[in-house]
């Protein structure tokens, strides 16, 4: 059977909820800034380059990056306009290919196999787009390019920031014999402290386990890992991912523990998922309640319908019974959440995230 080499480009956009604020304010240009994580509570998004150099990174209570970082700028997140670039560089990407699997706002995997310049390298695809993009919006990318997902994702992270990376098949084997385990798209922080747990810290270290082993091990997921340690993943790029649900989170100011306090939180959040909902058109037969507790332990409790759950009034109901019904379930809470699932419309090209939102 004749096989042909696949071209996958990654497109991940550098530092990108940053970027897009120190675009907007030139003040902030060069600065170490934070997107989120103001006041003493909340998480932060991301950070600028100079901030990293200090050690911020996403998902860091503001408390602490400030205190690796004294300097640090908080900016609060502007979503609209993140939403509104990612529909820009989306439209970059389609003058290439319609194969346009999004991951999150900044980052999507491209098929340019075939594609509509009729371009032969990869390569040169990636380089075009990232020299589009920065013309179009002022912000840079990376990119990554090889002959599967697995690698042209890997490759994008390389050369951070505006770099381009290309892994061809013959270096392919040499590159994931390199890479520690924790760069493994697909292997998330339980999955490396398992594999630290066998003496598995680099792809070179996962290769010596046989597929029985890992199956035993990681359960399904094993044979994939088999798979790619030997740059072995055909999955397609999926023009039409699934979106599977739909939500609203807040991390809170400070950790609640009593109904009284957690109800009015829960009603402004019921406000937002309502809204979100109807913007999206789109309703779940279930809803989920989120909670994650001040040990960063997630809850999650759900109740489903046999009918698409539109109304205010069943979803408030639902809400409230869920968390009245858990509330031993834990002693105080840091977030809480709500999100629907088993959507009306789960066919959808675009994707938009989970929208997390902090007020102060
Ligand atoms: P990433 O692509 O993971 O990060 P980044 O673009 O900020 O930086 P890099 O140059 O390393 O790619 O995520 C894209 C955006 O998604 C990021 O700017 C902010 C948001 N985000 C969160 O809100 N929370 C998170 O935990 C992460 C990882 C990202
Ligand atoms: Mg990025």
């Amino acid at each position: 059977m004749l096989s042909v080499t696949r071209k996958i480009v990654h497109i991940d956009m550098d530092a990108f909820y940053a970027s897009v604020e120190q675009r907007d304010n030139p003040e902030l240009r060069g600065k170490p800034i934070a997107v989120g994580g103001g006041a003493n509570r909340g998480v932060t998004t991301t950070a600028s380059y100079e901030a990293r150099k200090f050690g911020v990174r996403s998902a860091m209570p503001g408390y602490k990056a400030k205190q690796l970082c004294p300097q640090l700028i908080f900016v609060p997140p502007r979503f609209n306009v993140y939403q509104q670039v990612s529909r820009e560089i989306r439209g970059i990407f389609e003058r290439y290919t319609d194969l346009i699997e999004p991951l999150s706002l900044d980052e999507a995997f491209l098929d340019v196999t075939i594609n509509k310049k009729q371009i032969p390298y990869g390569m040169e695809v990636a380089q075009e787009i990232m020299d589009c993009v920065h013309a179009e919006t002022g912000l840079t990318c990376s990119a990554g390019v090889s002959y599967c997902k697995f690698l042209a994702k890997i490759a994008s992270d390389f050369k951070k920031p505006n770099g381009l990376t290309v892994i061809t098949p013959r270096r392919a084997e040499a590159f994931i014999a390199a890479l520690p385990i924790k760069d493994f798209f697909g292997v998330g922080k339980v999955t490396a402290k398992k594999m630290y747990g066998m003496g598995i810290q680099t792809g070179a270290d996962l290769k010596t386990h046989s597929r029985i082993e890992l199956i035993k091990a990681f359960g399904k997921r094993g044979d994939f890992y088999y798979n790619i340690v030997r740059g072995i993943d055909d999955r397609p790029v999926n023009a039409h991912r699934i979106r599977k649900s739909l939500g609203v989170e807040r991390t809170l100011e400070k950790d609640l523990s009593t109904q009284e306090e957690i109800t009015p939180i829960l009603l402004g959040i019921i406000d937002k998922f309502c809204e979100r909902l109807q913007k999206a058109d789109n309703y779940g037969r279930t809803i989920t309640l989120k909670l994650k507790t001040s040990d960063f332990q997630t809850l999650t409790r759900s109740y489903s319908k046999s009918y698409y759950i539109k109304n205010k009034e069943d979803i408030t109901q639902i809400a409230m019974t869920l968390l009245e019904e858990n509330m031993t379930a834990f002693d105080k809470i840091r977030l809480i959440g709500l999100t629907a699932s088993n959507l009306k419309k789960e066919q959808d090209g675009t994707i938009d995230g989970q929208l997390s939102f902090d007020w102060e």
